[in-house]
C-alpha cells in the first residue's frame, strides 16, 4: 500500500451524488465535464443535445464524488414522447442525490424554462447550491448582482457559486465545497472509473454530437444513433465501431448523407478524431443511415439511448 493510500485508508471515506440541473444550454454538460476533467458528455451550441442522465466521476482525497448530467428541463410539447423522456430523467436525477447544482446561465438569467426547475425544486429537500455559469460573458460580477437576489428570493440555497464552466474560473472553488458536503461512506465505483456509460455508448453519444454541430434546425432531433459493432483488434490498438443513424424521414436521410456522401464523411470524420483522442487508439468508424418513421415511438429506441420509454 502507498503512503497516500495509508493516510486515506485511516481517513473515513466519503461518497456521494450530485445532481447538475437546469434549463436546457446553460452548460451542464460543459460543467461536468470541467469538473471531471474529461469529456463525459457531449456539448453543442444547440438546446436539448443531453438526452439521458450521465454520471462524471471524480476523486478528491477521501472523498468519491458522482457528478449526474441530466437533459435539460422546459416544457415538453404534447404527444413529444422523447422530450417527456427526457424530462423525466431529469427530474429522477434529483430524486435520489445528495446534492443538487441548479445552473443558470449568468447572462441569460432566469427564463420560463429555469422557473420550471425552480418551481419543481420548491418542495425539495435535498440540499442546493446555485451555480451561475458562463460569468466569462458578463462584464463586470457586480451586474450579477440583482440576478443572484432573484433567484435565492425564488428558491432558497446553501449558496452560490459564480463560475465558467468554459474557462474553468470559480470550478475549483465549486467542488472543493461540493466535496465538503459529501456523506461519508464508501467508495461506489473502482477509482480509475470515470463515467457509467459504456464505450459503445460513449461512441454513439460521439457521432450525435457531430450530427448536434454539422447539421441544422430540427434534424439532430429528428435523430438516433446507436453502436451496432464495437470490436478491438487482437493486438487492441485499434476499434472497430458500426453504427446507426436513424432518420424519420427519406428527405432527412438525404441531409445526413449530403451531395455525392460528403455531409455522412464530415460527420464520420470528425467523430473518428475525436473517438481516436478519447480512446487513445486507430478508430475505422462505418456509419450507416436508416428512415425509421417511429423510432421515437419504439421503446428498443429508448433502451438503447439509456432512457426509460414513457407511456
Ligand atoms: N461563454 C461560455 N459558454 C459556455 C459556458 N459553458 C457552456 N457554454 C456553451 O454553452 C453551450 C451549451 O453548453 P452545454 O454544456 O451543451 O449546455 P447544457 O446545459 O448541457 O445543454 P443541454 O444538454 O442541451 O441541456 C455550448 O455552446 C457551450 O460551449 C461558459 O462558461 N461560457
Ligand atoms: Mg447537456
Amino acid at each position: 500500500m502507498t503512503k497516500e493510500a495509508a493516510n486515506i485508508a485511516r481517513e473515513s471515506t466519503r461518497a456521494g451524488f450530485v445532481a447538475i440541473l437546469g434549463a436546457p444550454n446553460v452548460g451542464k454538460s460543459t460543467l461536468l465535464n470541467r469538473l471531471v476533467g474529461h469529456k463525459v458528455s457531449i456539448v453543442s451550441p444547440k438546446v436539448q443535445t443531453t438526452r439521458r442522465r450521465i454520471i462524471g466521476i471524480t476523486i478528491r482525497g477521501p472523498t468519491q464524488i458522482m457528478f449526474v448530467d441530466t437533459p435539460g428541463i422546459f416544457a415538453p410539447r404534447p404527444g413529444k414522447r422523447l422530450e417527456r423522456a427526457m424530462v423525466r430523467a431529469a427530474w429522477s436525477a434529483a430524486q435520489d442525490c445528495d446534492l443538487v447544482l441548479v445552473v443558470v446561465d449568468a447572462q441569460r438569467g432566469i427564463d420560463r424554462a429555469t422557473e420550471t426547475v425552480f418551481e419543481g425544486l420548491r418542495n425539495s429537500r435535498t440540499p442546493r447550491f446555485l451555480v451561475l455559469n458562463k460569468i466569462d460573458l458578463v462584464r463586470r460580477r457586480q451586474e450579477l448582482l440583482p440576478l443572484i437576489a432573484e433567484a435565492n428570493r425564488r428558491l432558497s440555497f446553501e449558496a452560490t457559486w459564480l463560475v465558467s464552466a468554459q474557462t474553468g474560473d470559480g470550478t475549483e472553488d465549486l467542488l472543493r465545497a461540493v466535496a465538503e458536503r459529501m456523506p461519508e461512506g464508501p467508495w461506489l465505483f473502482p477509482e480509475d472509473q470515470i463515467s457509467d456509460l459504456s464505450a459503445r455508448a460513449l461512441a454513439a453519444e460521439i457521432t450525435r454530437e457531430q450530427i448536434f454541430l454539422q447539421l441544422q434546425q430540427e434534424l439532430p432531433y429528428s435523430i438516433t444513433v446507436e453502436t451496432e459493432n464495437f470490436a478491438e483488434s487482437p493486438d487492441q490498438r485499434e476499434i472497430r465501431i458500426d453504427q446507426t443513424i436513424y432518420v424519420l424521414r427519406e428527405s432527412q436521410k438525404a441531409i445526413v448523407l449530403g451531395k455525392g456522401g460528403r455531409q455522412i464523411r464530415a460527420i464520420g470524420e470528425r467523430a473518428r478524431r475525436e473517438l481516436e483522442r478519447i480512446f487513445g487508439k486507430r478508430v475505422h468508424l462505418f456509419l450507416f443511415v436508416k428512415v425509421r418513421g417511429r423510432w421515437q415511438e419504439e421503446p428498443e429506441r429508448y433502451t438503447e439511448m439509456g432512457l426509460e420509454f414513457p407511456g
